[in-house]
């Protein structure tokens, strides 16, 4: 039977009592939605979806998801804002085949980075998509997004495909391993 991602990851944990935060961030059609369905599967206890706003915040025990589509709307970004407080890892999804919007979703990934609330907080990328034909490989996608030059922070880009519950995994394995103790 598949085990739910969040059941591997409370066993990976290494402080068990802390609740951990994420934040699953990227522009639509990424596979937001998709890895979140691979995460939860049978744990989801609490899915809240936030009026007129679009963002889903998914509680299991131990464990808060913050999901939103970024682009579009400036104006309610400030609102984001109130869902950056004690990130543990934030996890940006690309569409790997989608190389006309990779500017778009780099230029959105550069704001996030440079939140404050954000400062420091471990991001990994799923390069997302693999299976597709025209996908660029993940060191193409790190590249895009000048990942190379972060600085201020650990950073992974794993390349996954979601939709077959490829690479999420070890993705969050890294993530794990990189938690900040506070
Ligand atoms: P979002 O929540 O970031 O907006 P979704 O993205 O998870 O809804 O995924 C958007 C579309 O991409 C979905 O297709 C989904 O099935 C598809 N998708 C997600 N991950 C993969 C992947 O690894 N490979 C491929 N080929 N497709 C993927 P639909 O057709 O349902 O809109
Ligand atoms: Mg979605």
């Amino acid at each position: 039977m598949h085990e739910g991602l969040l059941a591997i990851l409370r066993k990976l944990r290494s402080n068990p009592d802390k609740e951990l935060r994420l934040l699953l961030l990227g522009l639509d059609n990424a596979g937001k939605t998709t890895i979140l369905k691979s995460l939860a599967s049978e744990d989801i206890t609490q899915v809240t979806p936030t009026q007129g706003f679009n963002i889903k915040s998914v509680q299991s025990e131990g464990f808060k998801l913050n999901v939103w589509d970024i682009g579009g709307a400036r104006k309610i970004r400030p609102y984001w804002r109130n869902y950056f407080e004690n990130t543990d890892v934030l996890i940006y999804v690309v569409d790997s085949a989608d190389i006309k919007r990779l500017e778009e979703t780099g230029q959105e990934l550069s704001e996030l980075l440079l939140e404050e609330k954000l400062r420091g907080v471990p991001l990994l990328v799923y390069a997302n998509k693999q299976d597709l034909g025209h996908a660029v490989t993940a060191a193409e996608i790190a590249e895009g997004l000048g990942l190379h030059n972060i600085k201020d922070r650990d950073w992974q880009i794993q390349s996954c495909i979601a939709i077959e519950g490829k690479g999420v995994k070890e993705g969050l394995e890294w993530a794990c391993k990189n938690i900040k103790r506070k």
